[in-house]
């Protein structure tokens, strides 16, 4: 087994590389290094082991969709190249084409999210999403003075992160636990999360606690914006493929001798917010509704599609 390969897919699973983003970038670029530095000739075998060390990379968090579009993208000419050199050639151009890409809609999320926020503004995020936390950077990049509240996002506490990232970007950020959601909403003005996957009927599949997160919102009658590059809508859902919420260990929630034996914890790592409590998804390709999250994915992916499937 390929060592760069492998150890992209453990820093994924352990979560050493983590965000639907990052994730999916460490996928593409692990096949290009791969691509780069394989020692055979052979077309067959060649594809046959690309086509293996995909797989490895795509059991190693089974909820994201960006890590499968991202490999997708990257080994998309493959099984149809008829010379070893232009297979391999196509690993590393497309890889890295994807890499570059999805840099880039990052920045024009930021630009159009930005756009969103007044002076004065108070917002709210969720867990540890680069989009999001690109658009409130970007706000204060612009000179809007705003106040973020971040959720704690337990178990992991990837809120640390997120106040960290928009302290150092110098936004005035407050730290609040998960459960402070409802009663804080009524400060805020607009909330911004990140998304792991975007379902073909407009639904959000996010950090565990966004649908509480979003309800929250409805009901106080808060903008709920999601901010997702088009690569984390999910091609498989028009087919009828549901998205997989992966649940993780219970040591993530407890410790050894905690609770009494016999205690069971359930520790799903994802929630789907339903496409009714999502007002604007903030892509590359600018504002959209939920409800037009279908045409875009045919629109990317061809009429063809619907003869070939996914
Ligand atoms: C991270 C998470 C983020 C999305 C989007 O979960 O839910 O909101 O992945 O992130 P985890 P980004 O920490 O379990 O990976 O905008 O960076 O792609």
């Amino acid at each position: 087994m390929n060592d760069i390969i492998t150890t992209t897919a453990s820093d994924i699973r352990e979560m050493r590389v983590r965000g639907a983003g990052k994730i999916a970038r460490a996928g593409a670029s692990a096949l290009v290094s791969f691509a780069e530095s394989y020692a055979g000739s052979d077309l067959e075998i060649f594809k046959s082991d690309v086509n293996k060390m995909a797989e490895v990379l795509l059991s190693s968090r089974p909820t994201a969709v960006s890590l499968w579009n991202g490999i997708r993208y990257t080994i998309k000419e493959v099984d149809s190249a008829e010379a070893f050199s232009t297979a391999r050639e196509s690993v590393i151009l497309n890889g890295n084409a994807f890499v570059k890409s999805s840099e880039e809609a990052v920045q024009k999320i930021a630009k159009i999210g930005a756009k969103r926020i007044s002076d004065g503004e108070i917002l709210m995020t969720h867990c540890n999403s680069s989009a999001a936390i690109s658009v409130l950077a970007e706000a204060v990049r612009q000179g809007k003075d705003i106040k973020v509240y971040a959720t704690e996002s337990r178990p992991w506490r990837q809120g640390i992160l997120t106040v960290k990232d928009l302290h150092k970007a110098g936004v005035d950020v407050t730290l609040i636990i998960d459960s402070a959601v409802r009663s804080v909403m009524s400060k805020v003005d607009r909330v911004f999360v990140g998304a792991d996957t975007i379902t073909s009927s407009g639904s959000l599949i996010n950090k565990i606690g966004t649908s509480q997160v979003a309800m929250a919102a409805h009901g106080a009658g808060v903008e709920f914006n999601v901010c997702s590059e088009t690569y984390k809508f999910s091609p498989k859902t028009m087919f009828g493929d549901t998205v997989t919420i992966e649940e993780r260990n219970i040591d993530e929630v407890v410790k050894p001798g905690e609770i009494p034996e016999g205690v069971k914890v359930f520790n799903p790592v994802f929630d789907s917010t339903p496409a009714g409590y999502i007002d604007n998804i903030i892509t590359e390709l600018g504002i959209m509704s939920p409800g037009s999250v279908y045409g875009v994915m045919v629109k990317q992916l061809g009429e063809s599609v619907f003869e070939k499937g996914i």
